[in-house]
Parts: structure tokens; sequence; C-alpha cells
């Protein structure tokens, strides 16, 4: 054992615990475990203990003086200048066109919450058919496909948790009638997770614990993997970044997309109005100059709440994950290099591990600490990064939790208000109650209809108009 240099290494850097077992351990075990103590960049852990878990070193912090809400285009139900937004639409169409927007999903988060097993996108979610998550999506990327002339690329970042997983799942749905050649999933890096003390956690006697690296992973995942350079063979250069969790999403919307590419953004963000002050998610914030994301749990409550003159909230730009990212720029994220790394994020968890006899711990507080980045802290560092507001009723209904808010039921009513808005916009008289929501449940596929305009273009065109009753699914 001593004259395992890697083994040695640790030890000097007061790890050596994560060799406890190893007089125990086969020699296939031993072998594993070496490659995974491979994986770990010691001096990186050694600062992330440093700033992150003990705090030796102050971390970071914002001078909230400074910070200003992110300037944002305003919807045209909000202000916005409907003939810009028109100009957008057929600059983005026009890059649809041209094969040049990919969709990207990250897929790589454990759902605990949700208290789902399997991967988050098999979760079923639609109103009537139960479709999953991953088939609402393929089916929009199909529709834009339709309507762009050409079959368009889908991303997907799994986790080493869930990848064979995911990859089954789409075999055995013939991926949703997407061509296959067209979809591309690849496995996000990990990290490894440590106790309050700053020291690496096994999760068995053999294995470290080790956790997906956080949706911002995907920046580096994305090059690591050879997607970056796929896209750029297949003549992408910009990626439409959107979580696994949210069955509105309008995956590849064209406006966005001319924005984006109008003001020759790296990277650019969707947001809608925050419901209320205390609402879980970013900020759209401006700092020295540039857009950053400050998370609902590390702004202020008080600033949280602060209002402008006519009573609407200050920070009232909310992030909801949905992001363009020019290619070039995720590359140059990849790379690192000195000031431009994201910075990682503590996330105190319950993490499975092994006590001193290598007996299975299953913790029923928080345990340890594991380390995450984040996509949003890339922001900073692109060249003219916009944000644009959008309708959250179009575009977000996440589900996140498995009862109450941001639910399985919360999202079945909002896709089925979405239905009745776009069956209402065309002249159909439909009963719902104050909040929008109709008393039939019915389903509108998005291959028939994937926004208010395709619904209305396709529902117009119908020689017979279907009768508006319970379980009728439009296909
Ligand atoms: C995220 C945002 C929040 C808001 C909200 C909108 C953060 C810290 N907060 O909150 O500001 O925009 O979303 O819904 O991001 N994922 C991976 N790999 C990982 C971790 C996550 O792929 O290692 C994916 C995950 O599958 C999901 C997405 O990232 O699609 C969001 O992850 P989350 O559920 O941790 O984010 P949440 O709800 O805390």
């Amino acid at each position: 054992m001593e004259n395992e240099p890697l083994i040695a290494a640790f030890q000097a850097v007061g790890q050596g615990q994560v060799f406890a077992h190893w007089a125990t351990l086969s020699g296939t075990e031993r072998a594993g475990l070496l490659a995974q103590a491979a994986e770990i960049d010691l001096t990186e852990l050694a600062r992330l203990n440093d700033t992150l878990v003990v705090r030796t070193s102050a971390p970071a912090v914002v001078d909230w003086s400074k910070l200003a809400p992110a300037p944002c285009v305003p919807l045209p139900a909000a202000g916005g200048e409907a003939g810009t937004w028109a100009e957008a639409e057929a600059l983005g169409m026009a890059a649809l066109r041209q094969g040049r927007v990919a969709a990207f999903t990250v897929a790589g988060g454990q759902g605990t919450r949700l208290g789902f097993p399997g991967p988050k996108g098999t979760f079923p979610v639609s109103p009537l058919k139960q479709k999953t998550l991953f088939q609402i999506f393929a089916e929009k990327i199909k529709a834009a496909g339709l309507r762009a002339g050409r079959p368009l690329h889908w991303f997907i970042m799994t986790s080493h948790a869930n990848h064979e997983e995911t990859e089954h799942f789409f075999v055995t749905n013939k991926y949703f009638g997407l061509d296959v050649s067209r979809v591309h999933f690849f496995r996000q890096g990990r990290m490894p997770a440590v106790d309050f003390n700053g020291k690496l956690l096994l999760e068995t006697p053999a294995t470290l614990a080790l956790s997906p690296d956080g949706h911002g992973g995907s920046l580096r995942a994305l090059h690591r993997s050879g997607a970056l350079d796929l896209m750029q063979a297949e003549g992408i250069d910009t990626i439409s970044y959107f979580q696994v969790d949210n069955p509105l999403v309008r995956c590849l919307d064209a406006a966005f997309i001319g924005f984006h590419l109008r003001a020759r953004s790296e990277m650019s963000s969707k947001m809608v109005r925050k419901a209320y002050a205390e609402e879980k998610v970013g900020h759209f914030c401006q700092q020295a100059g540039q857009v950053v994301v400050i998370e609902y749990s590390d702004m202020p409550l008080a600033m949280q709440r602060e209002l402008e003159i006519d009573g609407t909230l200050r920070f009232g730009a909310g992030s909801i994950a949905i992001h363009l990212i020019d290619r070039e720029f995720a590359r140059r994220m990849a790379a690192g290099g000195p000031g431009v790394a994201l910075p990682f994020h503590r996330a105190e968890k319950k993490i499975a591990t092994i006590d001193a006899q290598g007996q299975p711990v299953q913790p029923s507080k928080a345990n340890g600490v594991k380390f995450e980045l984040f996509v949003f802290d890339a922001l900073p560092f692109a060249r003219n990064s916009i944000v644009i507001e959008t309708a959250r009723a179009d575009d977000f209904s996440p589900v996140k939790n498995a009862e109450g808010l941001d639910s399985p039921q919360s999202s079945r009513a909002d896709q089925l208000r979405q239905y009745a808005r776009w069956l209402q916009s065309v002249g159909v008289v439909m009963a719902t109650d104050p909040t929008g929501l109709p008393q039939l449940s019915i389903e509108i596929s998005p291959l028939f209809g994937d926004d208010a305009t395709s619904f209305a273009e396709r529902w117009r065109a119908l020689p017979v108009k279907p009768a508006i009753v319970d379980g009728l699914y439009l296909a």
C-alpha cells in the first residue's frame, strides 16, 4: 500500500481515510478505487475545502450597494415594440432553417424532491396521455424541425447514475419518431463529496461518494464529450439550453434566438416577472456592467422585497434557467484558464456513506457537502449578454416537488390552462374557472401546435372542427 504513490499523495494531504479498507479489498476493487482517486484534483479539493467547507478564507461577497436590476427586453404586452419582436422572430426562424441551432436539455439531476426513482425525463406529466417530459420535448423539437424544413439536433446531458436508463428509454420508445442520428447523449462530470471537516467520504469500502458536478458542469461536459466539435461539423453555432423539469418550455424559440443573434450575445437568458418576492428563482442583476444571476438563497430578503415606485418588485426579473449559449463561448468557458473558471457552490446534503467498520450509513440529516457548478455563473463572462422577457404561462411550469408548488398537479393545471387559452383564441367557447383552468381534461400534442400561432393555423385548416369534450386529444 505504501508503495502506491497515489495513496501516499492522499495521505500527505490528510485524505488517507479513503484507503481505510484497503486490506479488505480485492484486486479489482483496489484498481477501481485507485481509478476514482485519480479523478480527484487534490489541489482543487484543498481550495474548495478552504473556501466552501471549513471557510478559512473569506468567500467572495457581492457588493450589494452596487447591484442593480439587469436591463430586460420587455414582451410587446409589457411595453416592448411589436415590430422588434417580429424582426427577431424572423431572424431566429432563418437561423433554424439553416440548422444553426440545437436543443440542449440538462437531465443529470437526481430528482430527489420529486421522489421519483427513474431519470426525471421519464416522468409522465401531460394531462391526458401521460406523456413523459422527454416525449413532450421530442415532439416540440420535431415540430420545430418540421417548421424549419429540416430535422434539428438534440443534445441531452445525463449523469453516471441515469445515463444507461435514459438511453434505454429512448431506444424503447423509438426516439419518439426523431432521427436517431440527431439525438446525442453524454454524461456530465462528477465531484467528490466531503464531510463538514473536508474529509472525502466513501460510499462503500471500495468507492468514493461522487455526485454530479451541477448543471454548470454542462459546459465542460459539452466540450469533453466531443459535442461541441460535432456541433461545429454540423454548422450549429447556437445552443438552446433548458432544464428537464419544465414541460411548458419553448425548446427552440425563434424570437429568443433572433434577439440573441442580433445582439451578438454569447449567452442570453429568458426571464419571467417574479410571482412574489420570495419565489425560489434566481434574480437577473447587473454588476460592474455585466449580467449576473443571484440565487434566491443568496440575496437578502429585504432586497428581494424592495419595490419600485410603481409598486413592482425592483429585483423582479426571475431566472427560469432558459439560455442560448454560443458554441465557441461554451468552448472558451470549458477550457477555463486564469479568471474564466465557474465558481463551485456549496450544497449541504444527506450523503450515503459508511462507518469505520465499513457498514452503510443512511443519514437522516445533512452530513456533508457536495460541490456544484451553476450554468448561470457563466453569464458575467459572456459578451453582450441580454435578458428577454417571456410569458410564464407559455414557458415555465416546472415539476420539482411531489406536491404543492411546482408539482405534477400544478404543472398539469398550467398545461390545461394553455390549451384553453389557445382554443379560446380561435373563438372556441370553453368554460374555465377564474384562474383559466378548464373543467375538461384535454390535450394538444406539440405536433398539432406548439404555440398559439401554430395551433391557430392548424385549427383553422381543420375542415371539420372537433367537439370540445372531456378526453379530446388533438394530434
Ligand atoms: C434552478 C435555479 C433557479 C431557477 C429554477 C427554475 C439553480 C441553483 N437554481 O433551481 O434559479 O432558475 O431552476 O426551475 O440552478 N441538473 C443537472 N446536473 C446537476 C444538477 C442539476 O443536469 O448536477 C439539472 C437538473 O436535471 C434540472 C436542472 O439542472 O434539469 C435544475 O436543477 P435543480 O432542480 O437543482 O434546480 P433548482 O430547482 O434548485
